[in-house]
């Protein structure tokens, strides 16, 4: 078991944060075999079409970034604004991180935005920075696509195998699904996002959470 992660769970917290025993059973069973998994439906859609609104008005001054260093990355970035803030330190978020993991963790602001992907955008194997990002939090805001997701979809997060302290092979395949939530042990295992096809859109909010000092 990854010393970051609860093995045993203290129902009297997860009662008072409202969240499933099987979901964080789940969960944890998730980010142990594959350093990465899902937290369905705990997104509410008050909270969604907020986020949703503050995205599109963050658009507005979303930069782009495009490169190859230190992998293929293209997509546009934004600040969050107070919607998001306040979600990501809200007691839902607080409440499954300390039903998660075993450490005290803290929002890296500045390691977190709105991520607005296109087609063509992707964003190529990574680990995420260590000390900004311990855990990596992402939500899937808006998810368009014009017609059935084929293999070469963009609306996937592949978990890629270490091989050499390199990526390696696909371990697993994360579907992305709008109101769906994305926790990871990203500076531990390799992740990438292939390019998005004709029609596909995602916007995301990604966030970092570091070991509170
Ligand atoms: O596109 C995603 O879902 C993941 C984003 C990501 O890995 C990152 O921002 O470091």
């Amino acid at each position: 078991m990854n010393p970051l992660l609860h093995s045993s769970f203290n129902q009297t917290l997860i009662n008072e944060y409202g969240i499933g025993l099987s979901v964080c059973e789940q969960l944890v069973s998730e980010l142990d075999s594959v350093g990465f998994g899902v937290l369905r439906g705990v997104v509410n859609a008050e909270t969604l079409a907020s986020l949703s609104l503050e995205a599109a008005e963050q658009r507005n001054s979303a930069k782009l970034v495009s490169g190859a260093i230190p992998c293929a990355h293209s997509a546009r970035l934004s600040k969050l604004g107070s919607r998001g803030f306040d979600f990501l330190t809200s007691h839902l978020v607080e409440g499954f991180l300390k039903a998660l993991f075993r450490e005290p963790l803290v929002l890296s602001e500045d390691a977190s935005c709105y991520t607005y992907y296109g087609p063509d955008d992707c964003l190529g194997p990574h680990l995420d920075n260590p000390v900004q990002c311990r855990i990596t939090i992402i939500i899937y805001i808006d998810v368009k696509s014009l017609c059935l997701r084929g293999p070469e979809t963009g609306l996937q997060l592949r978990i890629l195998e270490m091989s050499d302290g390199n990526p390696g092979p696909v371990r697993a395949v994360l579907p992305t699904v709008q109101g769906e939530i994305v926790v990871g042990l990203g500076s531990e295992h390799w992740h990438e996002r292939p390019p998005l096809q004709v029609g596909e859109h995602v916007t995301a909010l990604t966030a970092c959470f570091s070991h509170r000092a």
